[in-house]
């Protein structure tokens, strides 16, 4: 059984340039993004896009006592996902922050469009091994990587398809996940089985 996934974190138009929670250079990041796409397509394995899926009014949010302006809000334009990035027809979308009172920074705090968490969907689908890249390094990426790494999955970071908020926060976040046992990837030598 093919046991390699790609999870590409919340690639949205608020997180890209002219976005309402722009990070730097965030939309460089889709020419590479889709490359690992047609690389697991060609070898067979599932691919999983996230989306940050807010509902107006979220703890997550400054007016509210959170750390963002508003963002991703659900179903507005700013919560799709970049126009160039070419999502598979049998991908799997995983909406996370939709609850009110929680950040919902990691893909284990979401769910599949019938509700089954992150955790439930990959566990059903036998994945064992996830590479992930998307925004922001030191947020989604991280908390997912941390969380994937605690629940049992070995993880891999596409160093080439991901940027972050913050610089060092996001080289910070890059050591903290190879500390907790994460491997590291580009394109060139990425062979997933
Ligand atoms: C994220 C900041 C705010 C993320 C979400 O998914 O990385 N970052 N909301
Ligand atoms: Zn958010």
């Amino acid at each position: 059984m093919r046991k390699s996934a790609l999870v590409i974190a919340d690639l949205q138009n608020d997180f890209c340039p002219g976005g309402a929670l722009q990070v730097r250079e965030g939309d460089k990041i889709v020419p590479i993004v889709n490359r690992y796409i047609e690389l697991f397509m060609a070898a067979g394995l599932q691919v999983y896009v996230t989306r940050d899926w807010h509902p107006t009014e979220t703890i997550h949010f400054k007016e509210f006592g959170g750390k963002w302006p508003p963002h991703c809000i659900q179903s507005t334009k700013g919560a799709e996902f970049h126009p160039d990035m070419n999502v598979p027809e049998d991908s799997i979308t995983i909406t996370k922050g939709d609850s009110a009172d929680k950040d919902g920074y990691s893909c284990f705090d979401g769910h599949d469009d019938r509700g089954r968490s992150f955790e439930r969907v990959l566990k059903e689908n036998g994945i064992d091994h996830l590479y992930i890249g998307g925004l922001a390094t030191d947020y989604c990426v991280l908390q997912t990587a941390l969380d994937a790494l605690k629940t049992g999955f070995k993880v891999t970071v596409l160093l080439d398809a991901v940027k972050g908020v913050d610089a060092d926060d996001s080289e910070r976040a890059i050591n903290e996940m190879i500390d907790s046992g994460a491997g590291t990837s580009t394109i060139d030598g990425v062979e997933p089985v």
